[in-house]
This record gives C-alpha cells, structure tokens and sequence, in this order.
C-alpha cells in the first residue's frame, strides 16, 4: 500500500506528503458507518475505484448512479444479484477528489434493521467491494492528502468525546489547529536549516557571530512553541482518559457503593463480605463537564489468598497514577490501627462512610468528610471537594488544544533533537552538525503529522477507529 515517504531536501520537507499526495484510488471497499443494531437510518459507504460501478449494479432507479449529479441523493432501490428487492434508499455519490476518502465514494441510506444493512453490505460485496478494515475509510482519506494524521486521530477523538470540552478539542484538531502549530514549528526549522546550509554552500558569505546570535534566539523560539505543545499533553490525558480518582480502603468500607452512588447506577456487585471486589473497576463519569475516570479497587486487608493479593497489588498500582485518591473508611467500625493515607502526591480527600449509623468513638476527631452511600449524605459536598482539588491542581481541561500520547513521545524527541543543535552551536561545532540535528527534530515533527514513512505508526493509529469510519 502507499505511504508517505519523508523527503531528503530541505525545501521538500517544507511540504507535508499527505497533503500534496495525488489520489491513489485503491481497492473498493465498503462497510456499515453507523453503530450496529436497530435505527431509523443506517449508511452504507462505499470506497475506491469501482465505487461507482458496484453502486451501478445494485441500484435500481430512474438514473443510473453514474449518471447522478454527485453530492445530491436521489431515491431508488437495492437489488440483489437476482434482482430481488433487499431495501428501498437514499444514494448520494461523491467524485474524487471531492469525498471523504479523496476516492470515488457512494453513500446508501437505508433502513436501520440489522438484517437490511447487512444484506445491502452484501449486494456490495458481491457486485465486486470487499470489506473494510477498521478505520480504513479516514486512513484513505489521509493517505490522500485530506487530513494530516492529527485530524485523522481527531476523527476517533471525535467519536469517543464525552464532554463538551473534549468535543471541542476534537473538533478543533480536526479543523487542524493542532496539525497547524506542528507545520509552522516545522516551517520555522526548515527555515533555519536553509540558513544554515546557506552558510555551508556559500562559506565565502560567511555568518557573523551577530547571525549565529540571530539563529540561537530563533531556535529557542521553536523551543519555546515545542514545549508549549507538551505542556498541554496532562489535559491531552484528561480530555481523553478524564482525571484519575482512585477509591482504596479496607474491605467493606463502602468502596463500590461510593462508585455506584457518583455513576448513578449499580455497575458493581456490593455485599456485606469482605473481600468482595477482586480487581479493580473503571467507569467515565461527567462531573460538571469535567472527565472523571473512577476507579473502584480491591479492598485492603492481611489476606493469604493469591488471588485477594493480587487484587491488591493492582489496588496499588492504581494508587501510584491517580490524580486523586478518595481513602473510604467505615465510622461504625474501630479505626483501624494502620490507618494512614497513601497517596503518591498528597492528593487525598478521607471519608468516613456509614453516616446513617452510629459514629465509632475512634473517628471523633478525625477531620473527614462523613458521607453515608446509603442515604447519599455528603455526596454533594465530596463533589464539590473533588471539583476543588482539580481546580487547585489545575487538571480541569481548559485548553482546546491538547495532544494525545503519540504527540507527546514525538514532541519530546524533536526537543532533544533541538537541545542537541543548541549545544552544538554553543559548542562552536561546525554548522553542518547543527543542520543534522535540526533534521532530526523535522523527522519526529513530521512524524506527528504522518508525513514521514512510519508503517506502525499508521497502523497504531487507524486500528483504533470502528470499521466504517
Ligand atoms: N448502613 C450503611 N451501609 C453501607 C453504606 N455504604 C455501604 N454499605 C454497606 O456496606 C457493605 C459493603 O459495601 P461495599 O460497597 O461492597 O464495600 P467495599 O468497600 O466495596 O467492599 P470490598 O469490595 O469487599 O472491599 C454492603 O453491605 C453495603 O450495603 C452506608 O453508607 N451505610
Ligand atoms: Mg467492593
């Protein structure tokens, strides 16, 4: 398959491959866009080359889908080889470049039974598509040159937000802001590059210690932007994973009741056995717009089954990346004499559940919020606390641009490629020195974007997405 190949020269590695990539029309592919099961409508997409040839075999109507304006439905049927009616449609047909993918493209409403869908899929199938990989429709759709891999990534951003804000980035990356600052980074190093290949080819122009000056300050001016964008990747994190609240504490103490009470359902099993949850639990909760990811946990105590134990070491494995420990305890038992809070980072607001029953008189000073799960008692109080403590810490998202993971390992190497060229200038090394490192930070940058050949890195990307998107 075409990838994207890095260019050599300089000036070329100004332009982003993808976008400047011609349409490589591939196989014709087809799939189901819409979430499985029963709906009024479900779309059928169809890709590729003969995109428009398949849609001409099964389409019955008063023009023959070659013949449709593109970008305007028109209504018809769907037959199947024998000519047998299997729906009756909307069809829209979009023309290379002009599509999605940048491919020739047919698009089929029809109705949403599980059933109909699948035999429209199949009418595509047999008249010469075949079907989709997972993400295969926007990998097309970069590979052609319509998105760079930041919008293509936001494309899954977008399907998965669970908040206002999160949908905001995602829109936001998708229209290219980040893909944006990413290219005129770029730009700038390319610039700085030609400069200083400039003094190489041209040596009798000579720079003069004013100019290398010049350069120095240019490039921590890249510098600067680079570590501006890393900046942004803990609420890259929490727009896409929500801030990490883990709830550890001895068994019983009200742990998987407290999760029920937050989600507002019953998604774990509560008993009066100790020892009741075994690994740990993680649900999404919107916590005023904010992304919370809750995390319930084995409960702690002296046991000799593997099993139990195990479950503990996830609980503390959990306690080492939370951004937010809440330590339940039970007020109608004695305190127990470990009692200590554990959280890497201080980040730890203390409960004491069961407030409907009598207080033990071990807690009677303890500073603790009381909360009853059983009455929900408190609860509005412990939101509060926990929306204080993301605010003071500064986890509530506020920045729409927000880079995912990948970014983050991408920028970084390009800030050492960056820090490397500064020391070697520092250092009075030859200028071609420079110009190596500089390459380097333009690989990493470009590998953000997708513009250089980085066949895993493609496919760790569009693996993520559903198939027919
Ligand atoms: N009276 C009263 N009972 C509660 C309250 N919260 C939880 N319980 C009860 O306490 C028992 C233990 O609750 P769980 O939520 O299963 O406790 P846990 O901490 O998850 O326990 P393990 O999973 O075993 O570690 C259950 O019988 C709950 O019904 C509360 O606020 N008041
Ligand atoms: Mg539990």
């Amino acid at each position: 398959m075409h990838r994207s190949a890095e260019r050599s020269s300089v000036e070329r590695s100004t332009s982003v491959t993808a976008e400047n990539a011609s349409i490589i029309p591939g196989e014709t592919i087809a799939a189901i866009s819409t979430p499985p099961g029963e709906g009024a409508i479900a779309l059928v997409r169809v890709s590729g080359a003969d995109a428009i040839a398949v849609a001409d075999k099964i389409f019955r109507g008063r023009n023959k889908p070659s013949e449709f304006s593109p970008q305007l439905q028109q209504f018809g049927e769907i037959v199947d080889e024998t000519g047998e009616l299997i729906d009756q449609v909307m069809m829209s047909i979009h023309r290379a470049p002009i599509s999605y993918t940048g491919e020739d493209l047919v698009e089929i409403s029809c109705h949403g039974g599980t059933l109909v869908t699948a035999r429209v899929l199949e009418a595509c199938f047999h008249a010469g598509a075949r079907s989709a990989r997972a993400g295969e429709f926007t990998e097309r759709a970069f590979l052609n040159g319509k998105m760079d891999l930041t919008q293509a990534e936001a494309v899954i951003d977008l399907i998965r937000a669970k908040t206002d804000l999160a949908l905001r980035s995602a829109t936001e990356q998708l229209e290219g802001q980040l893909g944006n600052r990413i290219k005129n980074i770029r730009t700038g190093i390319v610039d700085l590059v030609a400069n200083i290949e400039a003094s190489i080819d041209f040596p009798e122009e000579g720079i003069t210690p004013d100019d290398s000056e010049k350069l120095r300050a240019r490039l921590d001016l890249i510098r600067e932007e680079i570590v501006a964008l890393l900046a942004t990747a803990d609420q890259g994190r929490i727009l896409r994973e929500g801030v990490r609240v883990v709830i550890y504490g001895a068994t019983n103490a009200g742990k998987s009741s407290l999760l029920n009470r937050l989600l507002g359902y019953e998604r774990v099993i509560v008993s009066d056995t100790h020892g009741t949850t075994r690994d740990t639990i993680e649900e999404l909760v919107n916590l005023r717009g904010v992304p919370i990811r809750l995390i319930d946990t084995a409960g702690l105590r002296t046991s000799t089954s593997d099993l139990e134990r195990e479950g503990m070491t996830r609980t503390e494995r959990s306690l080492q990346t939370a951004d937010l420990c809440l330590h339940i305890t039970d007020r109608n038992a004695p305190k127990p004499p470990d009692f200590e809070t554990r959280s890497a980072n201080g980040a730890e607001i203390v409960l004491l559940n069961k407030s409907d029953l009598p207080e033990h008189k071990d807690w009677k000073n303890v500073d603790a919020l009381r909360i009853s799960c059983a009455t929900g008692e408190g609860l509005l109080q412990l939101e509060q606390k926990i929306l204080g403590h993301i605010a003071r810490e500064n986890l509530r998202p506020e920045s729409a641009v927000a880079i995912n993971t990948r970014h983050r390992d991408c920028l970084r190497r390009a800030l050492e490629a960056c820090d490397r060229a500064a020391a070697t200038m520092s250092n009075g090394l030859a200028p071609e020195y420079v110009a190596v490192d500089l390459k380097d930070a333009l690989h990493a940058l470009g590998e953000v974007l997708g513009a250089v050949d980085v066949e895993q890195i493609l496919d760790s990307v569009f693996s993520q997405f559903c198939i027919g998107k």
